[in-house]
C-alpha cells in the first residue's frame, strides 16, 4: 500500500506546533510587507503593530483588514513586495466592476503553489499513474495553470485541455482514459449532459474523480454530479488574490475543505462588525498569506461565507476544515426584506425528482415590490408527458421553496436545454434591479 500522506509530518502536525509555525511565518511576512510595501507600512504604523516585535497569533486582530478596494486602488502592482525582476508570473481576475485584481508570483511562489496543489491532489487519491483532464480555463484565470503545476509536480499526466469544446472533452476523456477531471461543477454537469446525448456510458470510463470548484455548489448538486459522471466529486476553493485554487480542498470524507494552514492563516469574522468569530460560527473568511513573497496579503476580506472546524478529521489531517462556501456576502439577495442565498434555492431544487440541475434566478422590482422567479428545467420525459400537469408541478415546487426559505417565489418550468450552460463559472442570478439583463 502506498503512503496516505504526501507530507505526513506537516499534514498531521499537532495544532500547537502548527500555530507556532504560522506565527514564525507571519512575522516574516509582516517584516517583508513593512519593509517593501508602502500601503502596509502605513497601515501597520497607524494601528501600532510592530512587525519586529510581534509575539502571538492573537495579536493579528490588531492588524487592519485588506479589501478588494485596496487592491483596486493599488492597481496593478502597488501591493507587490518584490521588484518586477523577481516576479515571474501575473494572474488576474476579470472583475466585473472597476480594475481587475492582480496577483504576482516569484519563482518560489509558483513552486509553493505547485506543492500545495500536489499535496492536495495526493490527499484525494491522485497518483503518478493518474491522467488528469484539466478543463479549467488556462490564461489569466488561475484555475488552469494552478491545477496544472500541481498535477505535474505529483507526477500524474496532465492534459491541458482548458474549458469548452465539450464534444472534444468527451473524446479526450474516452480516448486518453482520463481518471480525474478538473473543472467547475456546472461545467461537469454540462459534460455529463453532452455525454449522455452522445451515448457515452460513464460507468465504462476510467474516470473516477472530479476536483470541482471556483463557484458555490451544494451537496445536493454533488450527488447529481457523482451520479451522472459516476465519480467522487470533491470541492476545491481559492481566489486569485490569495494565490488561486488550492487554498483549501476537501478530502474524501467530504466534510469540509482542509485549508493549507502552513501557508494561509484563516479567520472567520462577522461580515458586519468585522469581529472575529470562534470555530463553528458562520461568517466571512479572512485570509492572511504566510509564505507568499511577491504579493503577500494581510487579513484579506474574501467576502466568502463559511465556518471553521479545527477538530482533527477522520482522514487524520489536523489542518482546519472550512465549511463548503455557500456564497459570497455580495451574492445575498434581499427579497422583500428577507435574505436569500442562491445556494438555498439550489438545495431545495436539487432534492426534487424530475427536474434537471439547471436553473436561473431572475429578480426584478414590479410595482415597487421585489419579485423573484426561479426558472428550472424539467427532464425530457416529464416535459412531454406532463404538459398538462406542469402548473401543478410548478406550484408544488413553489410550496417547497416557501416552506424552506420563507418567501414566495414564482417557479417557471422550462423546456430541457433552454437555460444557458457554462464552461466556467455559472451565472445563477439575473438581478434586473441592478440593470442586469438576460
Ligand atoms: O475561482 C480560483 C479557483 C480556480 C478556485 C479553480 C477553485 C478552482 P477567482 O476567479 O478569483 O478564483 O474567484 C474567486 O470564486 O472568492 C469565491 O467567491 C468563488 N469560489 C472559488 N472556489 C469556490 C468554491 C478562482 N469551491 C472566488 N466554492 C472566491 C464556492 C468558490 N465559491
Amino acid at each position: 500500500m502506498d503512503d496516505k500522506y504526501w507530507d505526513e509530518e506537516c499534514e498531521t502536525m499537532p495544532r500547537g506546533k502548527l500555530e507556532q509555525l504560522q506565527l514564525r511565518r507571519l512575522k516574516k511576512t509582516l517584516i517583508n510587507v513593512y519593509e517593501n510595501v508602502k500601503f502596509y507600512k502605513e497601515k501597520l504604523d497607524e494601528s501600532g503593530v510592530d512587525p519586529y516585535n510581534f509575539k502571538s497569533l492573537d495579536e493579528i486582530e490588531k492588524i487592519p483588514f485588506t479589501t478588494k478596494d485596496d487592491l483596486r486602488v493599488n492597481y496593478p502592482f502597488g501591493l507587490f513586495a518584490k521588484p518586477m525582476n523577481k516576479v515571474i508570473r501575473i494572474h488576474s481576475s476579470s472583475g466585473t466592476t472597476g480594475n481587475p485584481v492582480v496577483d504576482g508570483y516569484t519563482k518560489n511562489d509558483i513552486a509553493v503553489w505547485g506543492s500545495i496543489v500536489a499535496r492536495q491532489l495526493y490527499s484525494v487519491g491522485v497518483r503518478e499513474s493518474d491522467i488528469i483532464q484539466n478543463s479549467y480555463g488556462y490564461g489569466l484565470f488561475t484555475g488552469g495553470l494552478g491545477l496544472h503545476y500541481g498535477g505535474e509536480l505529483l507526477g500524474s499526466t496532465v492534459i491541458p485541455v482548458s474549458g469548452g469544446n465539450t464534444e472534444r472533452q468527451l473524446k479526450i476523456m474516452s480516448d486518453y482514459s482520463s481518471t480525474v477531471i478538473c473543472c467547475t461543477p456546472s461545467y461537469s454537469l454540462y459534460i455529463a449532459e453532452v455525454g449522455r446525448e452522445l451515448g457515452v456510458d460513464f460507468s465504462k470510463l476510467p474516470l473516477k474523480l472530479g476536483v470541482l470548484g471556483a463557484e458555490p455548489w451544494t451537496d445536493e448538486m454533488r450527488r447529481e454530479i457523482e451520479e451522472r459522471l459516476k465519480i467522487d466529486a470533491v470541492d476545491i476553493y481559492g481566489l486569485s488574490e490569495v494565490m488561486g485554487p488550492g487554498v483549501s480542498l476537501e478530502c474524501l470524507y467530504k466534510s469540509g475543505l482542509h485549508i493549507a494552514e502552513d501557508h494561509f492563516l484563516a479567520e472567520i469574522v462577522d461580515p458586519k462588525t468585522g469581529k472575529k468569530l470562534p470555530p463553528g460560527k458562520h461568517g466571512e473568511i479572512v485570509l492572511t498569506s504566510l509564505t507568499k513573497e511577491a504579493m503577500p496579503l494581510l487579513r484579506y476580506r474574501t467576502k466568502d461565507l463559511s465556518a471553521l472546524n479545527i477538530n482533527t478529521c477522520k482522514c487524520g489531517r489536523t489542518h482546519a476544515r472550512m465549511a463548503k462556501p455557500m456564497g459570497r456576502a455580495d451574492d445575498m439577495l434581499i427579497i422583500r426584506g428577507v435574505n436569500v442565498f442562491p445556494s438555498q434555492i439550489e438545495e431545495v431544487l436539487m432534492k426534487i425528482k424530475d427536474i434537471e440541475p439547471h436553473y436561473l434566478i431572475v429578480v426584478e422590482r414590479k410595482n415597487y415590490l421585489d419579485n423573484i422567479e426561479v426558472w428550472v428545467e424539467v427532464s425530457e420525459d416529464i416535459f412531454s408527458e406532463k404538459m398538462n400537469g406542469l402548473e401543478n408541478f410548478e406550484s408544488s415546487i413553489e410550496h417547497k421553496l416557501y416552506s424552506a426559505i420563507g418567501i414566495r417565489m414564482n417557479v417557471k418550468l422550462k423546456e430541457p436545454k433552454t437555460i444557458k450552460r457554462s464552461i466556467g463559472k455559472a451565472k445563477r442570478v439575473i438581478d434586473k434591479r441592478k440593470g442586469e439583463t438576460l
